[in-house]
C-alpha cells in the first residue's frame, strides 16, 4: 500500500529536517544550569543512579520524551552515585516484548542475530555470545544449546523485569569476563508498606499469530510478600516485506513463585523458584528446539546498615538446571516420501544439559565518608551433558518395511565439560569534591575446564574431539580505573576510564569448535562518556578504542583461533525538545574492527547504523515515529566469524519506519497500537545468520529475512 520509494523518502526526509529543524535554530540555547539543580528537563534514555531511579522514578518520569519506545529519564540532574551505569526503564517499553533481546534492541550499541521469532543473539559494539555478560537480578546465564538456539536473553520474560543495568566495556568487576560490558536484568523491589499489593500485567496481540501475556503480582505487607509471576508468548511464522514465510513460530512459558521475609526495611530474605519451557522453530539449522525445560532456584540474603563501617552484606545461592531438545521433525514435520521411494529417511534428535551452581556473598563498607568499597567472592560451576539419537525408516516402492524409532530417553547422558570458577573482587568508589569521584576495581579468577569424552557435531559423530578428557587450570585478571566529572556550572558529566578483562574458552568454543587449547581473550580497553543535560538539549556520547589480544574468531563454521583485535566505535543519542510536549531524537552507533593478525577488517561487525524519532504527548495520549537507517557493510572478512555467525558477503542498507500510539487515561492504565515496518520493507540484517533449508518453505533466502509490516495492540496495567 504504502510501498513506494518517494513516500518513504519524504517521510524520511521530514523526521531528518525536523530534527535539522530544532538543531539549527537554537545553537546554544541551553542555557547553563547547576548540575545539581537540573532536574525533569534534564534528559536521557539512561539515568546513571540506582537508588536515586527508584526513589525518583516518578518524577523523572514526566520528562515526556521517549526514543524508540524506551522512557527518556533525568540523567545529569540524580545523585552523582554511579555516574556511567546507564539504567533503562524497561516498564516504559509500550509494546511486544518478545525476550530480553528484543529489549536490548532499542539501545544505542545494541545488534541482534535473529534465527527465528525469538531467541535472538543480542551484540554489543559488534560483541556478543559470553563476550556480554548478561544476568538476570543478578544472576549470571549461560545457555544449554550448543547452537545457541537458548542465549541468556531467551530466559527473560521482560514484563517481569522493571529496570535494565547496562555497562559498557571492562568498566565493573563484580563479574568475571565482561569484555564488551554486561547488562543485568532487574525485577522491581516489592515495597508493601501497609497490607497491600503490586501488580503489573500486560498483553498484547499483533500480525502473524502473535499473542503474549505477562504478570508479575506481589502481595504482602511491611513483614514480607509472596510474589507470583510468569508469562506465555506465542507466534506463528512471520513473513518479510515480499511476504515469503520464515519458519520462525515459537510458544513458550514461564513461572516463579516467591516468598520474601522483610523483618526491617533493610534486611531481606527471599526464597524463589522458577521453571520456563518452550518451543521455537530455527530457520539457521536443519533442527528447532523443541524442549528448553528450565528449573531455577535463588536464595538471598539481603542485610544493610549493619554498622557505621560495614554498610551491608548480601549472600546468594542460585541453581539452574535445563534440559534442551532440539529435533528435525516435531515442528517442520516428518518428510513424507513420494509414493515409488525406496530407500532410508532418516532424523535427528539432539539433547543437551546444562546444570549451573553458583555461590557469592558481598560486603559493602564506608570506612571514611566518601570512600565506598564493595568486596566478594563467587563461586560458580557449570557442568554440560549430551547426548543424541538417530531414526530410521525404511521404504520399499512407497511403503514402510522398517522403522527404527527415536528413543533420546534410552541414550545416557554423557558429560561433556565442567567448568569451576572462583572468583575474588573488590571495587571502590572515592567521592573527592562534589560530583566528582574515582571508581576502581580489581579482580582474580581461577578457572579449572575438565572435558569428558566429547564427539564432533553434537554426539552424532563417532569422531572424538582433541580437546576430550583433559584438565587444565586458568588464571584471570580484571581491573579498572574510571574518573567522573560533574562540572557544576554546566549540566555535565563527564567519565574516562581505562579497563582490562579476560575471557577464556567458552562451552561452546570448546565443544563445537574443539578449542580447549586456545588463549584467554585479553581486552584492554579506553571508555568515554559524556552526558549533557540542558533545557531543551539532553545528550549521552559514548566511545571506545580497544585492543584484544588472543580474541577467538572462528573459521568455516568448524575451526576457532587465536588472533589480534583492534576496535574503535561511539554510540550517540540527542534529544531536543521542539514545543512542550513534543521532542526529536536522534542516535548513532558505529564500531571500526580490524584483525590485526590477518590485516582484514574483523568479521562480524555491524554497519553503521541511526535512528531518527519524534515524540508527542499531551495529557493522556502520547505518539511516536521513527526512522531507522542503517548502512550497507562491506568491511567482511568471508567465512571468519564468531560462534554465533560468520561473513557471508556484504550486506545492503536500509530503512524502516515504525510508529505507535499510546492512550492512558488512568496512570495505572495504557493502551497502545503500533505498527513496525511500516512500508513492508523486505531486508536483513548484516548480522543475520545463513538461512537453512527448511521443507515446505522457499529455498530461496540466503539470509533470514527480518519481519514485514507488523501491527500490534498491547494493553498493560501498572498498579
Ligand atoms: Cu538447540
Amino acid at each position: 500500500m504504502l510501498k513506494s520509494a518517494p513516500s518513504e523518502i519524504g517521510i524520511a526526509a521530514t523526521a531528518v529536517a525536523f530534527v535539522l529543524l530544532g538543531l539549527c535554530s537554537t545553537p546554544g540555547r541551553a542555557e547553563p544550569i547547576n548540575a545539581a539543580e537540573a532536574t525533569a528537563p534534564a534528559s536521557s534514555v539512561f539515568t546513571p543512579a540506582p537508588e536515586a531511579f527508584s526513589e525518583e522514578r516518578d518524577e523523572s518520569q514526566s520528562t515526556g520524551s521517549k526514543h524508540r519506545g524506551i522512557e527518556v529519564i533525568s540523567v545529569v540532574g540524580q545523585s552523582p552515585d554511579n555516574g556511567a551505569e546507564d539504567w533503562v526503564d524497561i516498564r516504559s517499553q509500550n509494546r511486544p516484548e518478545g525476550d530480553g533481546a528484543a529489549v536490548l534492541r532499542d539501545i544505542p550499541g545494541f545488534a541482534l542475530i535473529r534465527q527465528g521469532g525469538i531467541g535472538s543473539d543480542p551484540v554489543f559494539r559488534g560483541l556478543g555470545g559470553s563476550r556480554l555478560n548478561v544476568l538476570i537480578d543478578g544472576v549470571p546465564y549461560a545457555g544449554a544449546c550448543n547452537h545457541a538456539m537458548d542465549p541468556p536473553t531467551a530466559y527473560v520474560n521482560p514484563g517481569e523485569f522493571s529496570e535494565l543495568l547496562i555497562l559498557r566495556g571492562p568498566q565493573s568487576v563484580r563479574n568475571p569476563g565482561s569484555i564488551t560490558g554486561s547488562v543485568d536484568f532487574k525485577r522491581s523491589p516489592v515495597e508493601l508498606e501497609e497490607p497491600g499489593a503490586q501488580v503489573f500485567a500486560t498483553g498484547a496481540v499483533g500480525n502473524y499469530g502473535l499473542k503474549e501475556f505477562s504478570g508479575d503480582v506481589a502481595v504482602g505487607n511491611s513483614q514480607g510478600y509472596l510474589r507470583l509471576s510468569g508469562g506465555r508468548d506465542r507466534s506463528n511464522d512471520y513473513l518479510d516485506g515480499s511476504g515469503v514465510p520464515v519458519f520462525s513460530r515459537y510458544n513458550r512459558w514461564n513461572g516463579r513463585a516467591a516468598v520474601g521475609w522483610t523483618p526491617s526495611s533493610d534486611t531481606l530474605l527471599e526464597a524463589s523458584a522458577e521453571f520456563s519451557d518452550g518451543q521455537m522453530a530455527n530457520a539457521t539449522i536443519h533442527m528447532d528446539a523443541v524442549s528448553l525445560d528450565r528449573q531455577a532456584v535463588d536464595l538471598r540474603l539481603e542485610k544493610h546498615n549493619l554498622d557505621s563501617w560495614l554498610e551491608g552484606v548480601e549472600l546468594r545461592f542460585d541453581y539452574i538446571t535445563v534440559d534442551h531438545e532440539m529435533d528435525d521433525f516435531t515442528l517442520r514435520g516428518l518428510e513424507t516420501p513420494s509414493p515409488n521411494f525406496t530407500g532410508p529417511l532418516n532424523n535427528l534428535i539432539m539433547g543437551q544439559q546444562w546444570d549451573d551452581y553458583a555461590g557469592r556473598a558481598t560486603l559493602f563498607f564506608e570506612p571514611v565518608e566518601g570512600f565506598k568499597v564493595e568486596t566478594g567472592v563467587d563461586v560458580r560451576s557449570t557442568e554440560y551433558l549430551a547426548r543424541a539419537d538417530s531414526g530410521r525408516r525404511f521404504y520399499a516402492a512407497g511403503t514402510l518395511i522398517e522403522d527404527d524409532p527415536i528413543d533420546l530417553a534410552s541414550v545416557p547422558q554423557n558429560p561433556i565439560l565442567h567448568f569451576i570458577n572462583a572468583g575474588i573482587y573488590a571495587e571502590a568508589r572515592y567521592a573527592f569534591a562534589e560530583g566528582d569521584q574515582v571508581i576502581a576495581g580489581v579482580r582474580y579468577d581461577h578457572l579449572e575446564t575438565e572435558t569428558g569424552t566429547m564427539h564432533a557435531a553434537g554426539e552424532t559423530s563417532s569422531t572424538i574431539l582433541s580437546g576430550s578428557n583433559q584438565e587444565r587450570g586458568q588464571n584471570l585478571w580484571a581491573a579498572f580505573l574510571r574518573y567522573e566529572k560533574r562540572f557544576r556550572d554546566y549540566p555535565i558529566l563527564a567519565a574516562i576510564s581505562i579497563g582490562h578483562a579476560q575471557r577464556p574458552h567458552d562451552y561452546w568454543e570448546v565443544y563445537s569448535y574443539d578449542a580447549f587449547t586456545l588463549n584467554a581473550e585479553r581486552n584492554t580497553e579506553i571508555d568515554a562518556a559524556l552526558y549533557f543535560g540542558g533545557e531543551s538539549w539532553t545528550a549521552n556520547i559514548s566511545a571506545f578504542v580497544s585492543q584484544i589480544d588472543d580474541f577467538i574468531i572462528t573459521y568455516n563454521g568448524i575451526e576457532a583461533l587465536n588472533v589480534t583485535a583492534r576496535r574503535a566505535g561511539a554510540e550517540a543519542l540527542v534529544s531536543y525538545q521542539i514545543l512542550p510536549g513534543l521532542s526529536a531524537n536522534a542516535e548513532l552507533s558505529y564500531v571500526y574492527a580490524d584483525n590485526v593478525t590477518f590485516g582484514s577488517p574483523l568479521a562480524q561487525t555491524p554497519p553503521l547504523e541511526g535512528a531518527v524519532s519524534l515524540f508527542y504527548q499531551r495529557e493522556f495520549f502520547s505518539l511516536g515515529f521513527e526512522t531507522r537507517m542503517v548502512a550497507a557493510q562491506d568491511r567482511i572478512h568471508l567465512d571468519y566469524g564468531n560462534r554465533l555467525g560468520v561473513d557471508t558477503g556484504k550486506t545492503p542498507g536500509f530503512v524502516t519506519l515504525s510508529a505507535d500510539a499510546n492512550i492512558s487515561p488512568w496512570p495505572f492504565f495504557e493502551i497502545g497500537i503500533g505498527v513496525d515496518n511500516l512500508l513492508d520493507r523486505t531486508y536483513h540484517e548484516h548480522l543475520s545468520r545463513r538461512a537453512s533449508p527448511v521443507p515446505g518453505f522457499p529455498t530461496s533466502l540466503a539470509k533470514i529475512n527480518e519481519p514485514g509490516r507488523q501491527f500490534w495492540i498491547r494493553i498493560s496495567v501498572d498498579l
